[in-house]
């Protein structure tokens, strides 16, 4: 029974390795994108975006797991981030980026996604957070970054319209940073199988 349910969780957060397959399509100026399940803290790139809140002092979630891998010294330094109002850090569809302490990758872009509403309203926000992390790696002269389902956890953001504002709106931020941008792969790891097949689903239509 414990076999058993240990199948049965590991096939919901879809952390295996062997889960599905890695897919790999083109973007523009020669960059790729890259779609796969797995745990976005082992990634090894020059950063990993989290799911942060307007606060950016850490939660749970993807939040949760990124402060765990990079160690105290991620919070310390998120701390230091300065306030453009009492207690927003970091502004809803906006980004900011700090070192990466003890994870394997070098940098943490941390975005904040929308709490879902509805289309008209949560879209245009879901596509800031895209934008503005691919906008400040490419600020910041970053080759590779790994970015996690963003607002599809405790934020609520359909599965599928997630898939599609996210696919879409990396693929033209990249189109816009122009043959001389940085950012050459950009890769979504994906926690589990549901979410990972949407995303398949959307970069087939949109790529
Ligand atoms: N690697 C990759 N993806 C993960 C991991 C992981 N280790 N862990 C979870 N996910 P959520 P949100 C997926 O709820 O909806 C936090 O408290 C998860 O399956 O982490 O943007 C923040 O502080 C889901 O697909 O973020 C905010 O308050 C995706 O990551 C709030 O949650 C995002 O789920 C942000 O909510």
């Amino acid at each position: 029974a414990q076999k058993q349910r240990l199948a049965t969780y590991a096939a919901g957060v879809g952390a295996g390795p062997a889960m599905a397959p890695e897919k790999v399509y083109p973007l523009a100026h020669g960059a790729k994108l890259v779609l796969k399940t797995g745990d976005i803290t082992t990634e090894s790139v020059d950063a990993i975006v989290n799911a942060a809140n307007e606060r950016m002092l850490g939660g749970g979630g993807v939040d949760g797991a990124i402060h765990r891998a990079a160690g105290p010294q991620l919070v310390r330094a998120c701390a230091e981030v300065k306030e453009v109002e009492p207690g927003v850090r970091c502004p809803t569809g906006e980004a900011r980026i700090t070192r990466g302490f003890q994870l394997p990758a070098k940098h943490v872009i941390h975005t904040v996604g929308p709490i879902y509403e509805n289309d008209r309203v949560s879209a245009p926000l879901l596509a800031s957070a895209y934008r503005s992390s691919v906008q400040l790696a490419q600020e910041n002269g970053l080759v590779s970054m790994s970015f996690p389902g963003i607002s599809t956890g405790v934020f609520g953001y359909p599965f599928d319209k997630a898939a599609q504002v996210a696919v879409s709106t990396v693929d033209e931020a990249v189109a816009a940073a122009g043959e001389g941008g940085s950012v050459k792969e950009v890769r979504f790891v994906i926690f589990n199988r549901p979410l990972y097949d949407e995303f398949v689903t959307a970069a087939e239509k949109l790529l």
